[in-house]
């Protein structure tokens, strides 16, 4: 008796056993169709949120973007790529960034990534990024003319000014290679010859917001040339002779200034500088604009006058001047829904500490209020 009923509660048991087992197996099932992460169900998903973005157009004039166009190592719908100048031993804060880039944008659209470096990379900075990534990454090392010395700057005179200033990064010669090469060679860069647009990127940046479109197409789209996130004022004791240097360039090439520009933004009333600038540590950009001959005049203008050395002017001012003696406004576009942190300043959406797809306390992003944004909504 006492075996026979064993026997029941065993088979009862393996039953409920087996039930389940195919319950699981079917959940599973069921489960890899939905949201396998390499299989076709996925692309299907996003083909569809893609289609349904309004920044596509659905179905509007441009160029439209399936899910397929956005494969690793395919050629994008446009060419662009991001773009970092970085050293070595900067390689824990790239990863950082470009961990948070892939995890809210890139994954999706596996842009190709670009690193220079005024050093060879190392193996281990080569592949701590390309362990990140799906898209296809380069290194290279830049070009001897594009970082140091042009021959007519006095380097006793820049050494004097590294010595006596007072303005954070000072005293750094290299901080000026950097910001001169920033100016002047970036886009002159052997790797970027065939990308239409850049994306810049630095290491120890965050990302706050899941960026559910493409940018670069976005900007192709809509005929944009320049994107920017946080617009502060630059430091005097930085940019004493920036502004007189560019009104000196437009007088001598009046022809050279567009019709409709934005210098509204960078002059006050009276013609002074308000130093506004776009912060180009986060810029995407057509890069027409920096390889057009007024561009290059300016820059060659800038360089000749030696600002990089005997003060320290910023590429940021610099790309920002440009921006505003060639596009109109309407070239030109905030892109305040990306959710973007570079060390000591933010600019956090709206409502991110709530809802959406950003996490950020608007409250923390203060670079939300500043004047030059403001200044921004209000020039036409
Ligand atoms: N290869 C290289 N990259 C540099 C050098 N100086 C700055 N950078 C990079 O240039 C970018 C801007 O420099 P950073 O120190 O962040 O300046 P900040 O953003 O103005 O505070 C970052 O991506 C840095 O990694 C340098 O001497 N060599
Ligand atoms: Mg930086």
């Amino acid at each position: 008796m006492m075996a026979s009923r064993r026997a029941v509660a065993v088979a009862k048991f393996v039953g409920v056993v087996a039930v389940l087992a195919l319950l699981l197996h079917m959940g599973l099932l069921l489960f890899s169709t939905r949201y396998n992460t390499t299989g076709q169900s996925l692309f299907d998903m996003w083909g569809s949120s893609l289609a349904s973005n309004p920044s596509y157009g659905g179905g509007g004039g441009g160029p439209r973007a399936e899910a397929a166009d956005y494969a690793p190592g395919t050629p994008k719908p446009v060419r662009g790529a991001l773009v970092a100048l970085v050293r070595n031993n900067d390689l824990y804060g790239m990863r950082k960034a470009v961990r948070e880039l892939e995890d809210r944008w890139n994954h999706k659209y596996n842009y190709p990534y670009i690193f220079l470096n005024d050093e060879p990379f190392t193996d281990k900075f080569k592949k701590g990024i390309q362990d990140l990534t799906r898209a296809s990454v380069q290194f290279a090392t830049l070009e001897p003319e594009s970082w140091g010395y042009p021959d007519w700057i006095d380097r006793e005179k820049a050494k004097t000014e590294r010595e006596t200033a007072t303005y954070i990064k000072g005293h750094s010669e290299s901080y000026r290679f950097m910001c001169r090469f920033q100016s002047g060679f970036v886009h002159k860069h052997p790797l970027l010859k065939d990308l239409d647009y850049y994306w810049r990127i630095e290491p120890d940046v965050h990302y706050f917001c899941d960026i559910d479109y493409d940018p670069f197409l976005y900007m192709k789209k809509n005929g944009l040339k320049y994107g920017w996130n946080i617009a502060p004022s630059e430091y005097e004791p930085t940019v004493r002779t920036l502004w007189n240097t560019t009104q000196e360039f437009m007088r001598r090439n009046p022809d050279m200034v567009a019709e409709h520009n934005m210098l509204d933004w960078v002059r006050d009333a009276s013609g002074q500088y308000t130093r506004c600038h776009f912060w180009s540590n986060f810029e995407i950009v057509d890069l027409s604009l920096y390889r057009s001959p007024q561009y290059q005049a300016y820059f060659d203008h800038l360089d000749r006058a030696g600002g990089f050395f005997y003060e320290r002017w910023g590429d940021a001012p610099v790309h920002s001047l440009a921006v505003a003696m060639f596009l109109r406004k309407s070239e030109v576009h905030y892109f305040d829904d990306i959710g973007y942190y570079h060390p000591a300043m933010a600019h956090c959406p709206d409502g991110s500490k709530e809802r959406g797809k950003c996490v950020c306390d608007p409250k923390e992003g203060w670079a939300n209020g500043f004047t030059c944004a403001k200044l921004w909504r209000e020039i036409s």
